[in-house]
């Protein structure tokens, strides 16, 4: 069985479904805390959350954006619904993925100013 690396900051944020998502399929994961914005340019698009699945053997799958990290984890460990890209679904989606820019933006400003900081942790 696979396990898993997490890179992200160290509040929910926009990674806690994918921390959800793997504590709910009992997978072995950690959570990594980079040094930011020094290790930013190892990551594929500069941004965090980033998934790293590691195989028994010792290959890496890496994977970047929180819906695609979502998606990949609900799909391996069985958490989606047959009709998963009907109508219904998609129509849910639509809503999560237009919160995933205001809530990065709410991430940003909350790493400049504390007050709003103590608010998310
Ligand atoms: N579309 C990306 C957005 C990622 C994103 O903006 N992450 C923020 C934290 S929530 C980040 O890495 N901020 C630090 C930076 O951009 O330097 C996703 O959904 O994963």
């Amino acid at each position: 069985m696979a396990s898993y690396i997490v890179e992200y900051f160290p509040i929910d944020g926009l990674v806690w479904p994918t921390r959800a998502l793997l504590s709910f399929a009992g997978v072995e994961y950690k959570n990594v805390f980079p040094d930011w914005p020094t290790e930013s340019t190892k990551t594929p698009f500069g941004h965090l959350p980033v998934l790293t699945e590691i195989y028994p053997d010792g290959t890496k799958f890496v994977l970047a954006e929180s819906g695609a990290i979502e998606l990949y984890l609900a799909e391996k460990y069985i958490f989606l619904p047959k009709d998963s890209f009907g109508l219904e679904d998609q129509s849910l989606n639509c809503f999560t993925t237009e919160q995933t820019p205001t809530i990065a933006k709410l991430i940003t400003m909350a790493e400049e100013n504390t007050s709003i900081k103590k608010a998310f942790i």
